[in-house]
């Protein structure tokens, strides 16, 4: 397969003014009409290419006339036409399968529902169209459909009439706003509504509306609520108003990605919406919200200005994903979400930079575009959005978005205009900013401090650089926001004075690092500081910077910056697992004892935030501080530190989850959330070293009224390896949810990612488990993915069973699903790292893929690029 470059980027030749679609649904098949009005939008231009996939042409007219074989050439994904004028119009009929569409693009069959997912290329596989995101038009969509079987048929806009003749259902809906295809949308099915309504801030009525299958009707208040407060949310931060009379979201149970924001009919993955208590954790929740939000959000950050190419996905997903964490932040703890993201990143997105599937924020090149819906273009892209807010302040900021969508609504636009809005309403040139966009890889920031007493300076010399990546290499310098403190020896806050002055914004107290290498003196610094760098993950570098112990508990203790407590606490505890992995055992020095111990006695700390502080850095966190990855040992060195913590505690922990015990009735709000997390917390430590922790977790498993705490004590059960706990309560979690498909989901994770009880054996007795289903991408991801990515110790396995466990599913789901395929590959990439014997393992498994006949594009490219 060949690669398509943004260097060649061309407009194209023709614009679709409009676009009707007639789908006419039939039980094996489905008939697709369409109509489009073409405009020339190319002087000159005489031909007019439309992409086509998996579809069965049944007739073509342009202008009312049937277009003879001369006039048109059907490729294997394609249809050119050629000798055409100023304008026409053309209308193809086309016929599809959506039973038999496994790959869940296009238009397919959901159990008994139709629905569509045609971002970033599905709408290729309803009709031949110019499928690309720079060409917009306003959609009239009519559905055809048995009028028992379907009851509710839905698409974009509003809608226009609903009429029943001769048994079949006929619904027309209009989109009044210009869109490309990737986000046109249509549902049928025999769907319940749970309905609530808005009132926008220029006072219009918005009907707000989620369907779903009539099970799950009890499971639609939250997202509702969660609506309402992000709409609400845009009009106070971003004085954005939404613009149709209807907003409508259909939660889906087979579905590739998280959620989609069709216009004005928003698809979601089930899991992504339907909650109550007793079926949906808190975590559940909070995703709830995040998601609906972010899909909420896209409407103006993504549909009223769109992306040119998809060389720009990161346009509407990296600046939305930015709204939807200063969402999340104002709905719950700032300090909380930041650490969040920032845990992502370093063990995600630091490992995609570090990997074969590097690729910067604006790629330039791709060969299947649904590889690159990845944490790069997702949260790398926030935080340079993110960087972007605190070089210009949030005023400023809001300026330049408030310019950015004023000046390109109804555009597909490019990163490049966005930046260049930030800048025109700042004032500020970010020339050398835009190189975020264009170099892949993770900075590394390597800091030395030296304290003068007699001059009371404190000179702060700060080096950066990008390592190479594939087909980058001798990176520049980017400009690096370091918010940072000087504590003084009670731990508080010293006032910055900097030199040079201009490189220090003191609103943000934000220092501008912007040369490969650079010094910067501080004055009037009477005693020698602690350093706190990069306060609030202000910039997504590696740091390397030395701090003794002592001085890292003492930033745990008293730093300012909520974030760098828990990152001091992080590096702490890297050290910890680093002497744990030296000498084969670990003590706490009653210091540190003492810390831990008074934060867990805290009362006035954020409880979520005190669960954060005592949780040890994942495997895969510390994976990224190795040059070479030794999973056991990593793994090993790890569970010595959690036992020598929990033994050494167990007393405060369990007071401490006496404490947290409540018999309030349980709702999903911010205080008793972050109170659970805390909670559940203290019991895994403290069921971990005694048998009154144990039997703890065995009543909090029988007599919870709701999934957090349910889920939570059967985790701790199956961690201990404690069989004879474990399996009766295995047993019985299922017997009392085996109906719910989604609480089925979290009972296969709690096992899959178990260390102790997620051993390639018991995955294969999962994968053959009436629970599992290998059509559902939410089944694949609950077992597969969870497997490979949380129970590392079993995944490398020392005989590389665990690599052939997951190569085997990736060559089981190329030729059914091959998004879902290729996302499953990630663990496979990064054989490089690993140390000898497994990295020759995964080698031949991915070898072993590669020699498959009839790789999709998707995996392919991943395989491809992971073997160099
Ligand atoms: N646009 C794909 C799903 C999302 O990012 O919202
Ligand atoms: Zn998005």
């Amino acid at each position: 397969p060949k690669a398509i470059q943004l260097s060649d980027y061309r407009a194209p030749n023709y614009q679709v003014e409009t676009t009707h679609l007639r789908f006419e649904l039939f039980n094996d098949y489905t008939i697709v009409h369409s109509k489009l009005e073409l405009v020339r939008h190319q002087a000159d231009a005489t031909s007019l290419h439309l992409d086509g996939q998996e579809l069965e042409l049944i007739s073509i007219e342009l202008d009312g006339q049937p277009l003879t074989a001369e006039r048109y050439v059907l490729g294997e994904e394609s249809m050119e036409i050629h000798g055409l004028g100023e304008r026409h119009t053309l209308a193809i009929v086309t016929r599809i399968y959506p039973a038999k569409n496994t790959a869940l693009e296009g238009l397919y069959r959901s159990g008994g529902m139709y629905c569509t997912q045609c971002e970033a290329e599905g709408f290729r596989r309803i009709t031949y169209y110019p499928d690309r995101p720079d060409v917009m038009s306003v959609f009239t969509t009519e559905i055809i459909a048995d009028a028992e079987q379907f009851p509710v048929l839905l698409s974009n806009g509003n809608p226009v009439s609903e009429t029943v003749s001769d048994g079949k259902r006929h619904a027309v809906w209009l989109d009044p706003h210009k869109k490309p295809a990737y986000l046109f949308a249509l549902v049928a099915g025999d769907l319940k509504v749970k309905e609530d309504r808005f009132t926008t801030m220029s006072g219009r009525d918005v009907v707000l509306k989620i369907f779903v299958e009539p099970q799950n009707i009890d499971k639609t208040d939250y997202a509702i609520d969660a609506l309402q407060r992000s709409m609400r949310w845009d009009e106070e931060v971003y004085g954005r108003e939404y613009d149709l009379d209807i907003f409508m979201i259909v939660a889906v149970d087979d579905f590739n990605m998280g959620a989609m924001e069709n216009k004005g009919l928003n698809v979601f993955n089930s899991s992504c919406v339907l909650a109550n208590p007793a079926t949906a954790t808190d975590a559940a929740y909070q995703r709830i919200e995040s998601i609906v939000a972010h899909e909420y959000f896209h409407n103006w950050s993504g549909n009223r200005v769109t992306c040119r190419d998809w060389f720009q996905l990161s346009l509407k997903e990296g600046f939305t994903v930015f709204r939807d964490a200063g969402f999340s932040a104002d709905m719950n703890s700032a300090t909380v979400k930041r650490v969040e993201d920032a845990k992502i990143m370093r063990t995600v997105q630091f490992a995609e930079d570090g990997g074969p599937m590097a690729h910067p924020v604006q790629p330039d090149a791709y060969i299947e575009i649904s590889n690159f819906y990845t944490v790069t273009i997702y949260e790398k892209g926030c935080e340079v959005v993110g960087m972007l807010h605190k070089i210009l302040g949030a005023e400023k900021f809001r300026k330049g978005s408030d310019l950015y969508f004023a000046r390109h609504d109804g555009q597909a636009v490019t990163i490049n205009e966005f930046v260049s809005a930030m800048q025109d309403a700042s004032g500020i040139d970010l020339t050398l900013f835009k190189r975020w966009y264009k170099q892949a890889g993770t900075p590394i920031v390597s800091a030395t401090t030296k304290y003068d007493a007699e001059a009371k300076t404190l000179s702060l010399t700060l080096r950066q650089h990008t390592p190479d990546t594939p087909k980058q290499t001798n990176k520049l310098p980017v400009w690096i926001p370091v918010q940072l403190g000087l504590l003084d020896a009670n731990g508080n806050d010293m006032a910055i004075q900097v030199e040079p002055a201009a490189a220090w914004t003191p609103e943000s107290q934000v220092l501008h690092f912007k040369e490969a290498e650079q010094t910067f003196v501080f004055s009037g610094v009477t005693t020698e500081p602690v350093v706190s760098l990069f306060r609030d993950f202000s910039a997504p570098v590696k740091v390397q910077f030395d701090q003794t112990p002592t001085d890292l508990l003492f930033l745990l203790k008293h730093d300012s910056d909520g974030f760098n407590r828990w990152d001091a606490g992080q590096r702490l505890m890297l050290h910890w697992i680093e002497q744990a992995a030296a000498t084969s055992e670990f003590s706490l020095a009653p210091t540190e004892r003492e810390a831990l111990a008074s934060l867990l006695a805290d009362t006035e700390l954020d409880a979520a935030m005190v669960a954060y502080l005592l949780t040890l850095p994942s495997e895969a966190y510390i994976s990224e501080f190795s040059d070479v990855v030794d999973p056991l040992r990593i793994h090993t060195s790890r569970e010595a530190v959690c036992q020598a913590i929990a033994v050494d505690l167990s007393a405060e922990f369990k007071d401490c989850y006496l404490r947290l015990c409540s018999s309030d009735e349980y709702a999903p709000i911010p205080a008793q959330m972050t109170a659970r997390a805390l909670k559940n917390l203290a019991l895994s430590y403290w069921a971990r070293v005694t048998d009154e922790g144990l039997e703890q977790a065995q009543q909090q498993f029988a007599s919870a009224d709701n999934m957090t705490d349910q889920m939570a004590a059967l985790i701790v059960m199956v961690n201990s390896g404690n069989e004879a706990v474990a399996a009766p309560a295995l047993t019985s979690f299922y017997q009392q949810w085996q109906t719910d498909p989604l609480v089925v989901n979290q009972w296969l994770s709690a096992q899959a990612g178990s260390s102790a009880m997620g051993t390639v054996e018991h995955v294969k007795y999962l994968l053959a488990h009436p629970a599992f289903d290998w059509r559902n991408p939410n089944k694949v991801r609950s077992v597969i993915s969870i497997f490979a990515n949380q129970s590392l110790v079993n995944f490398h396995r020392e005989d590389g069973a665990g690599y052939a466990l997951l190569a085997d599913a990736v060559i089981r789901l190329n030729s059914s699903n091959p998004q879902i395929a290729s996302r499953l590959l990630t663990p496979l990439t990064k054989w490089q790292r690993l140390v000898p014997t497994l990295s020759q393992l995964m080698k031949a498994e991915l070898q072993r893929i590669m020699h498959q006949g009839n790789l999709s594009k998707d995996v392919y490219e991943v395989v491809s690029k992971s073997l160099g």
